[in-house]
């Protein structure tokens, strides 16, 4: 029954029913304490090598957003050393209920340091379904200042609806436009607002398909790029050279599967993030405080607690 909740949130991760990094990461440590209450052994090995198991499975669902291998590992790491399964379980529960509260208690202090960042009268752009990046925008909105938002459609997934829909039942104005009306609109914002997916160590942002020819046209533009994203988007294996993969999804995403079937010569690529140097980065908003990309190392040192040592 219990493990019932295992897959069915490893498929809506996949499906992206459960979507956004953040959401992916709390839904997969959800499922992960609901798997260690049901599993039903006296072996702290076999629990431990069972707890292993569903990591796998729920870390294997989305391959990009490296919030969920930091929250899954996080949890996994509390198993280390328990000579019983009662306390090992104990251990995962507790660890599991910290790393949620602490999450939106993230969301809530990105929110707050993201907001004084915006000034009244500022008009802000944001990309996809970020709630970390929205939520700076709200906030800044609940304090009074009048802002006004372009937010984009998002192909092929179309995210942009969930994020107007959030704007307009805030009342704040805004512009839904597509995705390619970025570069003819950027003169009129004054600030670019997204979340993110993966950080790398030299402050590289993996975020929705699209990001990083917005920051391109916001740098040309001299507009403020800022990325919004708790410390558990930092990807410490970039330390050690590893590459963030990069999700690329089914085609019939982009295209119906019967209009390809007629273009045999037509490869339909749909790559579900892209990589934005930290060159057109102004600052990551994190719960720790603003940075410049350039201190995404610090991030992954002081709050990740990752140093090359332990791979040697
Ligand atoms: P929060 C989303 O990915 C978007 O790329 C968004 O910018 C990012 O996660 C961060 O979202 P997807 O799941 O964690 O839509 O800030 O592919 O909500």
């Amino acid at each position: 029954m219990r493990t019932m909740l295992l897959s069915e949130t490893a498929e809506s991760i996949k499906n992206m029913e459960i979507r956004g990094a953040g959401r992916i990461a709390r839904a997969a440590v959800e499922a992960l304490a609901d798997y260690a209450r049901s599993l039903d052994v006296s072996d702290p090995a076999v629990f431990r090598q069972e707890m292993n198991k569903a990591a796998g499975i729920l870390i294997e669902t989305r391959p990009t957003a490296v919030s969920l291998p930091n929250a899954v590992r996080s949890v996994i790491r509390a198993l280390d050393g328990f000579e019983s399964v009662e306390a090992a379980k104990k251990a995962v529960l507790s660890r599991a209920a910290e790393f949620i509260q602490r999450s939106e208690h993230a969301v809530e202090r990105i929110a707050e340091i993201g907001a004084r960042h915006i000034s009244d009268g500022d008009i802000l752009l944001t990309h996809c379904n970020s709630e970390a990046a929205l939520g700076c925008i709200l906030e800044a909105h609940r304090q009074g200042k009048d802002i006004e938002v372009y937010a984009t459609e998002v192909r092929p997934r179309g995210q942009g609806l969930i994020t107007i829909r959030t704007l307009n039942e805030a009342g704040i104005p805004t512009n839904y436009i597509v995705d390619s009306a970025v570069r003819h609109f950027i003169n009129e914002v004054d600030m670019v607002f997204v979340g993110a997916d993966a950080i790398a160590v030299n402050g590289a942002v993996v975020n929705k398909i699209g990001t990083a020819q917005i920051a391109l046209a916001a740098h040309e533009a001299r507009t403020n790029f800022i990325v919004a994203a708790e410390t558990y988007k930092f990807a410490p294996r970039t330390i050690l050279g590893e590459l963030i993969e990069i999700e690329e999804r089914d085609p019939a995403e982009v295209l119906p599967r019967e209009v390809a079937e007629e273009l045999p010569y037509v490869r339909v690529r749909n790559p579900a993030f892209d990589v934005t140097p930290a060159d057109y980065i102004d600052l990551i908003v994190t719960e720790q405080g603003a940075i410049p990309p350039e201190l995404a190392f610090t991030v992954i040192r002081d709050y990740l607690g990752w140093t090359i040592e332990e791979w040697r």
